[in-house]
């Protein structure tokens, strides 16, 4: 991407990366282009045959998903100006009476503190809570789980079900745990996945980064509502996990941020 296209999108803030780094997703709404939801989903609900990869070519209108300001700069902002589309992506279909996904982490969950892959669900219609979401587990990015255990688990606190607005993308680190629930109503549920890859390390910040973001003190009394790199790092347990846990999560995410800077690691 160059830097002249970096000036016209929408990157992301400070607070907005340091939640990516903490829950592992990024959910935008693309209200402006409803006509290419409605004309993308009405392609989707009459197809009968999966293309795989060549799904952009069978639904060229996925292309303005891909390029719109609002995902390009979240890309840009999280994995730098020249990531790249990857050439796999996937319709996911879920026709009525199908049941729910196993969990499982696309990648190999290896605790690797860059942000090098991501995984951008694009949800053309409303999905609701019996059209068999997309399920996510905030924070489990860096949690490391034999895929054949995960497979085994049922309802795990704190999991969020993808109910989104027709026209949401989300934007998620590759390494998240996510399955999906059953499709028990009469609709299908559609959701196209496309991959997206890191080319080269940041050497500063590629989103809108403002340096008092970082510096404010640790106040024990508003932890709830912190807006600042130190309070949001130290404070935000989505599992609700123990002491000892948290204190290694936020070493990860300290450690992320600082590579994501191009800094070296925390001392
Ligand atoms: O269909 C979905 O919502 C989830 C698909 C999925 O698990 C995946 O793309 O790895």
């Amino acid at each position: 991407m160059s830097q002249a296209a970096v000036e016209t999108v929408s990157l992301l803030s400070d607070l907005e990366v340091a939640n990516f780094i903490v829950y592992g997703y990024h959910v935008i709404e693309l209200e402006d282009i409803p006509q290419v939801h409605k004309t993308i989903s009405d392609q989707l609900d009459v197809l009968d045959h999966n293309p795989g990869d060549a799904i952009l070519d069978t639904v060229p209108e996925l292309r303005q998903i891909v390029e719109h300001p609002r995902v390009v700069g979240a890309l840009t902002s999280l994995a730098g100006n020249d990531y790249q589309l990857n050439s796999h992506r996937h319709w996911h279909c879920k026709d009525p009476g199908t049941p729910y996904m196993h969990w499982h982490q696309d990648s190999t969950n290896s605790r690797d503190i860059g942000l090098n892959k991501f995984l951008a669900a694009y949800y053309p219609a409303e999905v609701t809570a019996d059209m068999g979401p997309t399920m996510v587990v905030p924070a489990t990015q860096y949690r490391n789980a034999p895929t054949d255990r995960m497979a085994t688990y049922f309802n795990i606190k704190g999991q969020v079900p993808m109910v989104v607005k027709a026209g949401t993308v989300s934007i998620c680190h590759y390494d998240i745990w996510h399955g999906t629930a059953a499709n028990r109503s009469s609709k299908r549920r559609h959701m196209v996945k496309f991959l997206f890859d890191r080319t080269r390390e940041n050497i500063g910040p590629t989103w809108n980064h403002d340096p008092d973001f970082v510096n404010r003190p640790r106040d024990w009394n508003r932890k709830e509502e912190a807006k600042d790199l130190g309070n949001v790092f130290s404070f935000t347990n989505p599992l609700g996990v123990n002491q000892s846990d948290r204190y290694k999560e936020v070493r990860i995410r300290r450690e992320v941020w600082a590579k994501l800077m191009g800094q070296d690691p925390p001392a």
